[in-house]
């Protein structure tokens, strides 16, 4: 018995040594101790062994599976090692390699200049308001003074959905939508996209507009230069200057187109004011009394101002950005400007 055990040994150790895989090991761990491995085969054959024998082959039996078990365990720690090393031998990192950048987007000038403006008016006590781009013809001509078949419909091209449907000309629908539903005192702020067939340097067929509408019952054209300087000087700088031209929108009464000392050259005339010193930038006035009483607010008693302003002119005017058409293409090297 004690010779078949130094045998047993000596086979367990040359299969230790010739084990290079994790699996070659374990499956001389199952061949040497497991369940019906060699050693358990040995033990069940004690029963033939004499009993005065027995103590004394028990121990050989008992060391020589220490024996196998330390050295099965010593060889699975040295090829698990083995395996990490080699693992990250494979996968080492070349630190003077350049890095993989990944592309940070950012807000589209005309974004920047809206959120701008929006957050300029959010500051004098203005809130939010908002109506649909696809719009009835009542919201965005008729309770504004435009009846169907009114010559004023000219001024603004339209997309017809059907007769009574079409996408809005401008954010002045949001006025009419705001009035029927709110109580004065009114101030609101209503940025959004609006379609017209226009095309070309200065038009594009969709744009953004951002309408203002104040409504409270002591309010006057002087109001709306003060509300539209601080504006401009808050946008541009301090030494902004406004100037009401007169104008006429069917909605406002009297109406003023509203220019800007030009930014860039301060009045001394420019490629971007076309030599005049001013830019116009938006349109406005003091609501029509006809308006008013069409959205059920009392005209003797109330009176309000609104203005419409295009956000890509301004983004146009701040950026200094000649043909609007560029807004439009998404050239990522033109918006990676605005980062
Ligand atoms: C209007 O749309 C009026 N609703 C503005 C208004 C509101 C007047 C409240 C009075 C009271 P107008 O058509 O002028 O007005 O457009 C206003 C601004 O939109 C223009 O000053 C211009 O900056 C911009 N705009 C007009 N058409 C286009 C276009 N096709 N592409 C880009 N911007 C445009």
């Amino acid at each position: 018995m004690k010779e078949k055990i130094a045998k047993l040994i000596e086979q367990a150790k040359l299969a230790v040594e010739q084990s290079h895989t994790l699996a070659f090991i374990n499956n001389v761990k199952v061949k040497f101790l497991g369940k019906n491995g060699e050693l358990t085969q040995l033990l069940r054959g004690m029963k033939d062994v004499p009993q005065e024998e027995r103590p004394m082959v028990g121990k050989y039996v008992n060391e020589a599976r220490d024996l196998i078990t330390e050295l099965t365990e010593e060889k699975t720690r040295q090829l698990a090692q083995a395996e990490i090393d080699e693992k990250m031998m494979k996968e080492s990192v070349d630190i003077t390699l350049d890095g993989k950048n990944t592309e940070r987007g950012s807000l589209h000038p005309c974004t920047l200049v809206a959120n701008e403006i929006v957050d300029i008016f959010t500051s004098l006590g203005f809130t939010l308001g908002e109506g649909p781009e696809i719009e009835l013809d009542k919201f965005c001509f008729q309770m504004l003074n435009i009846p169907p078949d009114h010559p004023a419909r000219d001024m603004q091209d339209t997309f017809y959905i059907t007769d009574d449907i079409l996408l809005r000309t401008h954010t002045s629908s949001v006025q009419a939508r705001t009035m029927i539903n709110t109580k004065p005192p009114i101030r609101i702020i209503c940025p959004g996209k609006v379609y017209r067939p226009d095309d070309d340097a200065t038009h594009s067929p969709m744009f953004q507009q951002i309408e203002g509408l104040v409504v409270d019952e002591k309010v006057t054209l002087c109001d709306l230069k003060g509300l539209l300087e601080t504006f401009a000087q808050r946008l541009f700088d301090s030494s902004t200057k406004v100037r009401f031209r007169p104008s006429f929108f069917p909605f406002t009464e009297p109406s003023v187109e509203v220019d800007l000392s030009c930014s860039v050259c301060h009045g001394k005339g420019c490629r971007i004011c076309k030599g005049t010193g001013w830019i116009e930038i938006l349109g406005a006035g003091v609501v029509n009394p006809k308006v008013l009483d069409n959205c059920g607010i009392d005209s003797k008693k109330y009176k309000g101002l609104a203005f419409g302003l295009g956000v890509e002119r301004v983004a146009m005017i701040k950026y200094g950005i000649p043909d609007m058409r560029i807004l439009f293409e998404n050239d990522v090297r033109f918006l990676k400007d605005f980062k």
